[in-house]
C-alpha cells in the first residue's frame, strides 16, 4: 500500500474543478486519507518546490501556486504514487495521454491542474510537509477487497 501527496492547483480551484479530480480518484478505486482546503504562504510553496528553486521557471511556479487556494490531498492504494500520476498524465498537457486530467483540462505546462508525488521518498516528504500525522485518517472500506488483492 502506498500514500501519495495530492494537489487540485489554483488553475484547477478557480475552474471548479475540484469535484472532478476526486471523482476521478475515487472511480479509480483510490481511497481519500486525508483532504484541507489551504491558501499557501511563499514559505509553504518554497519548500514545496525546493527541487525546482534555480530553474528558469521557478519564480512563476511559486506565483502560481500562491495564487488561489489549493486543495490539498492524501490518497492510497496499491500502487498509488504511479497510479495517481498516470490519472493526471504527463506534466506538459500536450504530452499527456489522453483520458488524463491535465490532457482533458490543460494546454501549457504552467496550468498543468495538479501535483502529485513522483516517488516513495517525495511521497513520504510531501505528505509529512502538508499534513500533521492527526489529519491523516486510517480506515476501511467495504469495498476495498473488491479493489485491492493485497
Ligand atoms: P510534475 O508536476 O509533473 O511533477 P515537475 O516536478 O517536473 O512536474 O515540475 C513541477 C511543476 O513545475 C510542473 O507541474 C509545472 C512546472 N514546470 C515544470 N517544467 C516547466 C517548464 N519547463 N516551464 C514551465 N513550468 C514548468
Ligand atoms: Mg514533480
Amino acid at each position: 500500500m502506498e500514500r501519495t501527496l495530492v494537489l487540485v492547483k489554483p488553475d484547477a480551484v478557480q475552474r471548479g474543478l475540484i469535484g472532478e479530480v476526486i471523482a476521478r480518484l475515487e472511480r479509480r478505486g483510490l481511497r481519500l486519507v486525508a483532504a484541507r482546503f489551504v491558501q499557501v504562504d511563499r514559505k509553504l510553496a518554497e519548500r514545496h518546490y525546493a527541487v525546482h528553486k534555480g530553474k528558469p521557471f521557478y519564480d512563476g511556479l511559486i506565483a502560481y501556486i500562491t495564487s488561489a487556494p489549493v486543495m490539498a490531498m492524501v490518497w492510497e492504494g496499491p500502487n498509488a504514487i504511479a497510479a495517481v500520476r498516470q490519472t493526471m498524465g504527463s506534466t506538459r498537457p500536450t504530452e499527456a495521454a489522453p483520458g488524463s486530467i491535465r490532457h482533458d483540462f490543460g494546454l501549457t505546462v504552467g496550468r498543468n491542474l495538479t501535483h502529485a508525488s513522483d516517488s516513495p521518498q517525495t511521497a513520504q516528504e510531501e505528505v509529512n510537509l502538508w499534513f500533521k500525522p492527526d489529519e491523516l485518517i486510517t480506515w476501511e472500506r467495504d469495498l476495498d477487497r473488491w479493489i485491492f488483492d493485497a
